[in-house]
């Protein structure tokens, strides 16, 4: 997988050369390549931004800049053999960004992203790109950030995670919560290591008794646990047909009920229709 980042902030891309991210450039799975967008500037001082038509606070993008630094990555991308680039825009109002996405993106050869800063880029510059490659514009989460360089750190780091022998174990992502699938996406429950005993904390018992389907039954009802406390809504969203017996009985214990089209639901709080 090729990817390019054209930046005014190259340095902030420097994670880029350590941890999962560096062992897959390392191993030639990945080539990383870090542009700074001020080199496709041609006056004093090295403009990127102007003010926003229609007035309002803050500043624009220009589009020359992006325009030809744009036109040059991919045209040396492509003299370099690489092909079906995708463009990743990040913005506040992008799509939201998920482990579905991340697997998609995984699957690609190719990647461009373009992290913006002030209000973001001339939106032309993106309609442009958008009629000779895919353009994913994503957001992150609902907060905001100054500028999307962190979003690209977060993105290539679930991507590249992904990406075969990135994580030593083939098997270490099947069951991530947030996996599209079949399986519930429950979040997961705590994990224990040595020492047995920390601080005069101990380790659950059932970890210790060696009992297999025990075990994967504790771990089941504290995930669901968990999941109801921080993450209702991925219990609403759940098809129902993934619970079992003991799910049902679980969820039942926690104050969730069947709703009439089968989904569960907590009582009292507010349910479509
Ligand atoms: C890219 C510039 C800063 C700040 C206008 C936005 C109401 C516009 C992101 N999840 C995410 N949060 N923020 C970003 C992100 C922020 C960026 C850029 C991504 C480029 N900025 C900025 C404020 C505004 N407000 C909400 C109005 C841009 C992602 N991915």
């Amino acid at each position: 997988m090729r990817l390019d980042v054209v930046t005014i902030f190259p340095e902030y891309l420097e994670p880029l050369n350590v941890s999962l991210v560096g062992k897959a450039r390392a191993r030639g799975q990945l080539g990383v390549h870090i542009h700074d967008l001020r080199h496709w500037t041609y006056d004093r001082h090295n403009t990127v931004d102007d003010t926003p038509y229609g007035g309002g606070p803050g500043m624009v993008m220009k589009t020359e800049p992006w325009g030809e630094a744009l036109d040059q990555v991919l045209a040396d991308g492509y003299e370099s053999g690489a092909s079906g680039p995708v463009l990743v825009v990040p913005t506040p109002s992008g799509r939201p960004f998920t482990q579905e996405l991340a697997v998609e993106l995984s699957e690609r050869p190719w990647l461009v992203f373009t992290p913006a800063r002030y209000e973001g880029i001339d939106r032309r510059v993106v309609d442009e790109y958008a009629t000779r490659i895919p353009v994913f514009e994503v957001s992150i989460g609902d907060y905001v950030l100054a500028g999307g360089e962190a979003a690209v750190l977060v993105i290539t780091e679930a991507v590249a995670r992904l990406l075969p022998g990135v994580l030593g174990n083939a098997e270490s992502h099947r069951d991530d919560s947030f996996a599209p699938g079949e399986m519930a996406n429950l979040l997961e429950g705590p994990v224990y290591t040595k020492p047995p005993r920390w601080r005069g904390r101990g380790i659950p018992e059932v970890l210790l008794s060696g009992h297999h389907g025990r075990i994967a039954r504790w771990r089941r009802d504290e995930a669901f646990r968990r999941t109801t406390l921080n993450r209702p809504d991925l219990i609403e969203r759940c098809d129902p047909e993934v619970f079992d017996r003991h799910d049902r009985a679980i969820l039942a214990e926690l104050g969730w009920r069947e709703l009439p089209d089968g989904r569960f639901g907590r009582p009292g709080r507010a349910v479509e229709e």
